[in-house]
């Protein structure tokens, strides 16, 4: 008989208080009911139910959970980790989903916005009426966004913006972008509701990670807003780089449940499949990759529930970020290659989800800073040294 349960070997959840154990129930059931049956055909389709998921996602409060007042559940960090985790145990796309709504829509209008601008948007924007999402990335300038080209310019009282987004998560879909543009006093941050002139939503197509999830590119392209458009809290680019922080974070928690979710179907797997006479399970070499597997994932999660609880303190830094983004998105990307090999030929199918987890955290690794920024990132904090160019 097994000693240990190869959902939380080391016990996590004896440290977690009974909102925590709530959200995680929650959200582990919203995802067995609504998700499980379905995603593999979405993920086939390149589909996702924005329509219909996010008001439910809204219902529970998993959007803009972490924030206070406007509709927001004001949770824990670590209970929007948790959420994340629980959802990205579904499927990337749907973590995603709510990262980009939460951390990358909402925070910056919460964080930055007048007190107007918070009012329009965020209740709607809560309750999973009104999608967001949030442009940085540009065709030339991904890792350096300081390159960004997407401008805008006073006239009169308006704002023109010109330029376009690219790999936008939602940005085909969404009812409002927020964008990032170049300006004369710096990189300052647009809100821009679908169906101004001016703006297209255009779908990505052709992906083979995240199928799951909708992905788009904003065009601008004499874009007129009027002049309270603009989010009058953030100048820099310390703006957006503070967004993608919060979203980070649920990152490095919701990577862990794409790893578990690998993790399990693996160890299913080789308990029931006979090869020479015995399970897969009984053989030296597959006991390696479940304890390595084992290692990974418990320590991926001792390190986000860390950083979860530096956050509620207010201690926690975007350099502890990096270090919990590479760690953990690196260890569940390993988790899910190993568990794919333990499948077999059955291991590059559909039928599993760990071909589709795998393929998802190719995405991850590389969206709200690829492996080798968070590497230079963590390289400059210990050394003092920036390394980037
Ligand atoms: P640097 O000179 O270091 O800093 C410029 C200004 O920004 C401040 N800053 C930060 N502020 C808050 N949080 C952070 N993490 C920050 N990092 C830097 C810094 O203090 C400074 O402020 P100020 O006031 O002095 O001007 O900037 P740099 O140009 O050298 O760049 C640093 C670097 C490379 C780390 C940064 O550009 C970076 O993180 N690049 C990666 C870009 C990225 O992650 N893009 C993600 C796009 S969004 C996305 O992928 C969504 S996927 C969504 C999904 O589906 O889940
Ligand atoms: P590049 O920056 O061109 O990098 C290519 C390679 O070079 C990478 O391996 C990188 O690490 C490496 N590299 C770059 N600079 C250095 C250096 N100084 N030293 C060493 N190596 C370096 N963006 C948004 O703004 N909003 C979104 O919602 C969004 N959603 C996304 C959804 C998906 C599915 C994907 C795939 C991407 C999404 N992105 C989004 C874009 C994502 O943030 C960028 O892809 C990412 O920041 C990397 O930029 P890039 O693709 O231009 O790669």
């Amino acid at each position: 008989m097994p000693n240990l349960p190869a959902i939380d070997p080391i016990d996590l959840r004896s440290t977690l208080d009974d909102d925590e154990r709530a959200v995680v129930a929650a959200v582990r059931q919203l995802v067995k009911d609504q998700v499980l049956d379905h995603v593999e055909e979405w993920f086939e389709r390149g589909y996702f139910p924005v329509r219909e998921l996010a008001p439910e996602l809204g219902k529970m409060g998993l959007l803009g959970m972490h924030l206070d007042g406007y509709g927001c559940a004001g949770t824990s960090a670590v209970a929007y980790g948790l959420a994340c985790l629980e959802l990205e145990a579904g499927d990337s796309g749907l973590r995603s989903f709510v990262s980009v709504q939460g951390s990358l829509a909402m925070f910056p209008i919460h964080k930055y916005g007048s007190e107007e601008q918070r009012q329009q948007w965020l209740p709607g924007m809560a309750a999973g009426e009104i999608v967001g999402c949030f442009g940085l990335t540009e065709p030339d300038s991904g890792s350096d966004p300081a390159s960004m080209r997407t401008h805008a310019r006073r006239d009169g009282e308006d704002w023109v913006l010109n330029g376009s987004k690219m790999w936008i998560t939602n940005g085909n879909v969404a009812d409002v972008a927020v964008v990032w543009a170049r300006t004369e006093d710096g990189i300052r941050g647009f809100i821009v509701p679908a169906g101004t002139p001016g703006f297209e939503q255009r779908t990505i197509h052709h992906k083979m990670s995240l199928r799951a999830s909708e992905t788009g590119e904003l065009v601008l392209d004499n874009c007129r807003l009027p002049g309270d458009a603009m989010l009058p809290g953030a100048a820099g680019l310390s703006g957006p780089l503070s967004c993608l922080n919060e979203a980070r974070f649920g990152i490095l928690f919701g990577a862990l449940g794409a790893g578990r979710a690998s993790f399990t179907a693996a160890v299913d797997y080789v308990g029931n499949r006979t090869q020479f006479g015995k399970p897969l399970s009984a053989f030296q070499l597959t006991q390696h990759k479940i304890a390595e597997m084992t290692v990974k994932l418990s320590a991926g999660t001792a390190l986000a529930m860390h950083l979860g609880r530096l956050k509620d303190d207010h201690q926690l830094t975007s350099d502890h970020v990096s270090i919990g983004k590479l760690a953990n998105v690196r260890a569940a990307l390993d988790v899910a290659r190993t568990a794919r090999t333990m499948l077999g030929a059955n291991g590059i199918s559909l039928e599993y989800p760990v071909i589709r987890h795998m393929v998802n955290l190719e995405s991850v690794m590389t969206y709200e800073g690829t492996e080798e920024i968070h590497a230079l990132a963590i390289g400059r904090a210990i050394t003092g040294i920036a390394a980037f160019a």
